[in-house]
């Protein structure tokens, strides 16, 4: 077996799957994408036309999109923590969740990141602006969803926790959860505090002086 990732350790969906890749101790080679090593970008961009990251190398296979790298590597390299239950219906929930967290978390909190950075055509204050109506409507919901369960979609660690980890951790560093949300707030402590994730954490800590929104003095 010969698994590589590539990606960078601050980038959100890098994080996703190597909190899925940590869980159950896979192990790959990490290939970062940047100035410093630019045999793995050449060689990402050659595999990976899109631009994306992360991509995973499974020997020749190409696999890209976090989610579908997370289910690939639950049918090719299953270990003990078991990301996407064999129930038909129980999947079909937690595949829903991590559409939620990419879709309705991930995504608002980087039109804010977008915009100021000028990847989008609009100000930075309305990028904020944007992103803190679509989160707050999104931490609502899942402070609701939550109540009750202690991770994602119930008493197991899925894929949709791997998307929770990163989305909420970002997303609270551009509009933070409010006291209002109590539950989804211990969600993301309960998170942070989860070896794989934060060990994610700590790999991408020596970057985070470069968060574009200007990172916190927490977490
Ligand atoms: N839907 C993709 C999103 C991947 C994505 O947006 N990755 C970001 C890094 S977190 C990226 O590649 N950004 C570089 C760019 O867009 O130029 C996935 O789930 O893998």
């Amino acid at each position: 077996m010969s698994l590589a990732l590539y990606g960078h350790a601050f980038s959100s969906y890098t994080q996703k799957v190597l909190v899925a890749l940590y869980e159950n101790a896979v192990p790959f080679e990490f290939r970062g994408i940047g100035p410093e090593t630019p045999e793995h970008t050449a060689e990402w961009v050659r595999r990976c036309p899109i631009g994306k990251f992360p991509l995973l190398l499974d020997g020749e296979r190409e696999v890209i999109e976090s989610s579908i790298v997370i289910e690939y590597l639950q049918l090719a390299h299953p270990g003990p923590v078991r990301l996407v239950p064999a129930d038909p219906m129980a999947a079909l929930e937690v595949r829903f969740l991590d559409r939620f967290f990419d879709l309705h978390v991930m995504d608002a909190m980087q039109v804010a990141v977008a915009s100021k950075i000028g990847a989008l055509p609009m100000k930075s204050e309305e990028g904020l602006a944007l992103a803190e109506k679509r989160l707050e409507r999104a931490y609502g919901w899942l402070d609701r969803h939550l109540a009750g369960r202690t991770w994602a979609a119930g008493e197991d660690f899925t894929l949709a926790d791997c998307a929770a980890a990163p989305s909420l951790f970002y997303a609270d560093w551009t509009y933070r959860i409010p006291e209002a949300y109590p539950t989804l707030r211990a969600y993301r402590a309960r998170l942070l505090a989860r070896p794989s994730f934060a060990r994610a954490v700590d790999e991408a800590r020596y970057f985070r002086h470069n968060f574009p929104l200007g990172a916190p003095d927490r977490d």
